[in-house]
């Protein structure tokens, strides 16, 4: 080999290097872009009702007109709580003025697990808190809406989290089918969408 075609060999070593250092930056660039945490859509934050409930939930649009709720709720008692949006963006009176469950498509209580039973569109089902009052939200749901153009937009709704288990509508009495017999209202929020 003499030293002109090592030379080459050397400069394209070099320009081979130079190359992946770019490549390094631009997957670099690329992965921290997608670690970049998304604004809400809309937030959430709890008031005490009957319990001193705090908390927080973001909001997300997803595809096909559905929500992403994420956050946590404190302060409730240990196990599984009704989680409904109520019908009136009111939280005075231990947040009784939120009226009833958030109902457009005049249904009957139900569940939002089973996509073949009927349900109020504000039927969220149940929100679990461990030993200490704290339960993770993370609830998918296709039914409600961030969409304003929407019968089922929750814009400037409530969100109300109840001091008992929502039955979901298979309690096998009248009120099952209206409120799921969750009891009284542990705390509430309102959804404020920018
Ligand atoms: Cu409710
Ligand atoms: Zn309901």
């Amino acid at each position: 080999m003499n030293v002109y075609q090592f030379s080459a060999v050397e400069a394209s070593k070099r320009l081979l290097v130079k190359m992946k250092i770019v490549l390094f930056v631009c997957l670099a660039a690329v992965a921290s872009c997608s670690l970049v945490p998304q604004a809400p859509d809309a937030v959430v934050n709890f008031v005490p009702g009957n319990d001193n409930v705090s908390g927080q939930l973001h909001l997300f649009k997803t595809h096909y007109n559905g929500v992403l709720l994420r956050g946590r709720v404190s302060g409730l008692s240990p196990g599984l709580h009704g989680f409904h949006v109520h019908a009136v963006g009111d939280l005075s009176g231990k947040c009784t003025a939120a009226g009833g469950h958030f109902n457009p498509y005049q249904s009957t209580h139900g569940s939002p697990y089973d996509p073949t039973q009927e349900r109020h569109a504000g039927d969220l089902g149940n929100i679990q808190a461990d030993q200490y009052g704290n339960a993770d939200v993370y609830i998918h749901d296709l039914v409600i809406s961030l969409n304003p153009a929407s019968p089922a937009y929750i814009g400037n709704l409530a969100i109300v989290v109840h001091q008992g288990q929502d039955d979901l509508g298979r309690g096998g009495n009248a009120d099952s089918l209206k409120t799921g017999n969750a009891g009284g209202r542990a705390g509430c929020g309102l959804v404020v969408h920018h």
